[in-house]
């Protein structure tokens, strides 16, 4: 920043946009206090009263003006997308893109464009829990030294519709029904289900919805999508169609949703919790920008549309081409100024990127500025801090709600004379539209080559693994059946009866609906493991393992295993009956990080049970240590024990899976993510198991092992 740009830079790096923001951080920690007018005030606890026992004055000016301001204190929450949390970073392109696009944040790898992104869920309300089933938003604002780009992706790569003509449609069926507002935060209820079924172009999103991905473990852990088809433009003026990713090096994970229900009471910050606690211990989340990319010869070469909102391409023919990393490194200072007011737009654009006449994408592009006019409160919502450029504006718009700019001299108008006709366009450049050739007639009319709604559907349920197929039967169970209309139901079998034959048979099962008459389905054998979480990165980096200890626990032994935990980037916490210190066996204390009441297996990706006769025998005697276990192993999670440790596992509900004996051998057990050991005292075998175990994310073959899994 520098004084003749003010807060704007001509030279982006990764701290610029942190510098601009300096201009506007205010820190009140040892001040006077104040009215807005900056008077100092010597009382803020009494209003100015006519006797101490009489009535408040009209006089007042301090009262009035901090209730005022406290009147008006929220905003219009977004429509969609209300809940959200927001996060800094800096983007880093690979290689230079120059023979595909001319963004000029895509050229130089050496140079690091400041980003700010912003996670939400889509249907529920500010205040709703993080852990719902719903799609996921994934918007990124890149601060380039072209101005503002946003990325405003999802982290599903389809949409219900393929219009935005029927987006307010979309939204009304699936919040809160108008009547009741119930329910809050959920699809499952009539209006929606109602929707879905005379809409069978939501057949493959719903797929999406119903499957892992909506259950997301981190925002860490999830791929963002642009979904819309978009170009890129090289400076030859050279297009080709691009989808864009977003790809986690944590890998895709999800919660289960019985975990995710519970989060939703226990702790519904999950997920920007977990997000805001993984920054500020340096693991900073990290996503490499992919992009699928199309010769324009080949727009027609596929079985689907390649500007239909609701097809994938899918990874397998048209390749990802990873081209750079996004570091997200800092959390916000304030989360009205910066999260709740970021605005994105997907015509937010730089040279080098343009659209495509895909028909969401089209509607998108006059929904967000729209939008941000009612929730910002008029058209300088640009000039708030989180929002503005870092590189320099000048134009002639002028004036407008909450106008912060002081534009000097007397010239707001082009062409002029009196200023060299100055801000002046820059033909070579500025932004060009792509020249795209245009005709056709004026029809509302959808293009038959959009018509297919079920064919990706079933490329979908194809590509799940088998755990992955039961939790979207599971999910239409619980949808499904919260829908009181039996003919909606009904419908819901015979419309999924178009994607798979058995889908449709094993819906109807748990919803108390006919079968279909005729199994159905597209004749698609085809898969796409891309789309699989089976397929991804398996890391234990940054997961978090409860440890259950009591007092007379084996300190050599838990230290020996903590040590490794925290060696393989793993995070953990100590749960006992009460917090304070607890003391081993030689009298060495360690401090509780939380107790059975302010915590639960479910905040956790694995669970380890240290040694030592007493702790073990303590906790032995309480039902919330072994409720730990067993709902840890239902949820498929990690669990290690070690000598007296694997007691606690003999006595839950667990049973099955075998463990450690007592006989005198060290010999390590390792069987379906239960890793044990008994009569050890190094810790090393155990360590690796276990850390091996916890990368694995979940033991899914509990789930096939018949009576495995408790109740
Ligand atoms: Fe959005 N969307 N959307 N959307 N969207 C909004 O803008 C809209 C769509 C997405 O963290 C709104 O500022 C229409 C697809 C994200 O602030 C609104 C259509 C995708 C966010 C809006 C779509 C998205 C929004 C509400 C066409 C994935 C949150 C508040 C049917 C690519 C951004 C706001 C944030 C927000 C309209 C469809 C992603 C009303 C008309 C497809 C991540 O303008």
């Amino acid at each position: 920043m520098d004084k003749e740009h003010g807060p704007y830079s001509k030279d982006i790096n990764e701290t610029s946009k942190n510098e601009q923001m300096n201009y506007f951080r205010m820190d009140n920690n040892g001040k006077t206090l104040t009215t807005n007018q900056a008077l100092p005030l010597s009382n803020t606890d009494d209003s100015l009263k006519a006797g101490s026992r009489g009535p408040t004055l009209l006089e007042d000016f301090h009262f009035r003006e901090k209730i005022t301001h406290f009147d008006h204190e929220r905003i219009p929450e977004r429509v969609v997308h209300a809940r959200g949390f927001g996060v800094h970073g800096y983007f880093q392109v690979y290689e230079p893109m120059t023979e595909f696009t001319k963004a000029k944040f895509l050229q130089d790898p050496a140079k690091k464009t400041p980003v700010f992104v912003r996670f939400s869920t889509v249907v529920g309300s500010r205040g709703s829990a993080d852990t719902v089933r719903d799609v996921r938003g994934f918007a990124t604002k890149f601060y380039t030294e072209d101005g503002n780009y946003d990325l405003v992706a999802n982290n599903m790569p389809v949409f219900f519709i393929q219009d935005a003509i029927k987006f307010p449609d979309v939204v009304h069926a699936i919040k809160p029904e108008p009547h009741n507002e119930i329910p809050q935060a959920t699809a499952a209820h009539d209006t929606f289900w109602d929707f879905v079924v005379n809409t069978p172009e939501t057949a493959h999103m719903i797929m999406w919805l119903l499957s892992d991905r909506a259950i997301p473990r981190s925002y860490r852990m999830m791929e963002g999508f642009g979904v819309n088809t978009f170009r890129f433009v090289n400076a030859q003026g050279k297009a080709r169609f691009v989808k864009f990713h977003w790809k986690p090096l944590l890998g895709v994970h999800s919660l289960v949703w019985d975990e995710a229900q519970k989060l939703s009471g226990k702790d519904p910050d999950y997920h920007r919790r977990d997000i805001w606690d993984a920054i500020n211990m340096g693991e900073f989340p990290e996503y490499e920008l992919g992009v699928q990319m199309m010769d324009e010869a080949d727009e027609f070469k596929f079985d689907f549309d390649i500007l239909d909102p609701t097809k994938i391409w899918p990874e397998e023919l048209i390749p990802v081409k990873k081209i750079g990393k996004m570091t997200l490194s800092r959390n916000t200072d304030n989360f009205f100024a910066e999260t709740e007011q970021v605005a994105f737009h997907p015509g937010h654009i730089v040279p080098g990127i343009d659209f495509s006449n895909d028909p969401l994408l089209q509607g998108r592009l006059f929904s967000y500025l729209d939008t941000q006019l009612i929730r910002l409160g008029g058209p300088n919502f640009h000039e708030i801090p989180v929002n503005r450029p870092v590189a320099p504006v000048h134009n002639n718009q002028r004036d407008g709600y909450h106008r912060m700019t002081i534009d000097r001299g007397r010239v707001s108008y082009y062409p002029n004379s009196l200023q060299a006709n100055t801000p002046a366009p820059d033909p070579k450049n500025g932004y060009v539209h792509y020249h795209e050739k245009v005709e056709g007639q004026k029809i509302r009319e959808r293009s038959e080559s959009f018509r297919d709604h079920f064919r990706q559907a079933t490329l979908f349920w194809n590509s799940m693994s088998p755990p992955e197929k039961q939790h979207i039967i599971d999910a239409f169970h619980f949808e499904v059946g919260s829908v009181k209309d039996k003919q909606i139901k009904q419908r819901v079998v015979d419309m999924f009866n178009n994607v798979d034959g058995q889908l449709a048979a094993q819906i109807a099962v748990g919803i108390g609906a006919n079968p279909p008459a005729k199994p159905g389905g597209t004749g698609v054998t085809a898969t796409s493991p891309a789309v699989s979480q089976a397929n991804t990165i398996k890391s234990a980096r940054t997961r978090k393992v409860a440890i259950l200890a009591e007092n007379g626990f084996n300190f050599p032994e838990i230290t020996q295993v903590t040590k490794a935990l925290t060696g393989a980037g793993v995070q953990y916490e100590i749960i006992s009956k009460n917090l304070g210190m607890i003391t081993g066996v030689d009298g060495k204390q360690l401090e509780v990080n939380k107790n059975f009441v302010t915590s639960g297996s479910i905040m956790y990706d694995a669970v380890y049970v240290t040694g030592g006769r007493q702790s073990v025998d303590s906790l032995l005697k309480q039902g919330d240590a072994l409720h730990f276990i067993n709902e840890a192993f239902k949820h498929a999670k990690a669990i290690g024990a070690t000598n007296e440790g694997v007691d606690l596992l003999s006595a839950s509900q667990i049973q099955g899976v075998p463990t450690a004996g007592a006989d005198t051998s060290a010999q390590l057990v390792n069987e379906m993510g239960v890793v044990t050991i008994k009569n050890a005292a190094d810790m090393g075998h155990f360590s690796q198991k276990f850390i091996e175990a916890i990368s694995q994310h979940r033991h899914w073959i509990r789930q096939s092992q018949k009576g495995f899994v408790p109740a």
